[in-house]
């Protein structure tokens, strides 16, 4: 589907280290469609909205610090397989386990400082836009 949108959001660490420009390019160089951009400071309550599948793990504390801790900048791209796409062009999870070439295998070595989110699905893409 041409149209298809993900969520894509520069991390505080991102942010503050200057990759705001790097990872728009990569996003437009491949081919995406930039069609919404907001900084942001975060509340803490929409930064446990966004990641509540995770409420239960051990570090779901210290993510919510993380993800509040200093400006963010959300982003819907959209484009054919956008959402597949572009976890690929993010690299792992784990800056341990993502390639070099992929944001965070080239920017990140610790999971939690990895610069940037990316939507896992479509359906997930559309309800954290919409709660974005
Ligand atoms: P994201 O939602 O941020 O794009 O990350 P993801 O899908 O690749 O990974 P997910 O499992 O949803 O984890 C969300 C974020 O939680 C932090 N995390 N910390 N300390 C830890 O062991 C740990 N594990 C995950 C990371 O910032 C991860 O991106």
């Amino acid at each position: 589907m041409a149209d298809e949108r993900s969520y894509i959001m520069i991390k505080p660490d991102g942010v503050q280290r200057g990759l705001i420009g790097e990872v728009i390019k990569r996003f437009e160089q491949k081919g995406f469609k930039l069609v919404g951009l907001r900084m942001l400071n975060v509340e803490r309550s929409l930064a446990e909205k966004h990641y509540a599948d995770l409420s239960s793990r051990p570090f779901f504390g210290s993510l919510v610090d993380y993800i509040v801790s200093g400006p963010v900048v959300a982003m819907v791209w959209e484009g054919r397989n956008v959402v597949v796409t572009g976890r690929k062009i993010i690299g792992a999870t784990n800056p341990a386990a993502s390639e070099p070439g992929t944001i965070r295998g080239d920017y990140a070595i610790e999971v939690g400082r990895n610069v940037i989110h990316g939507s896992d699905s479509v359906e997930n893409a559309q309800k954290e836009i919409a709660l974005w």
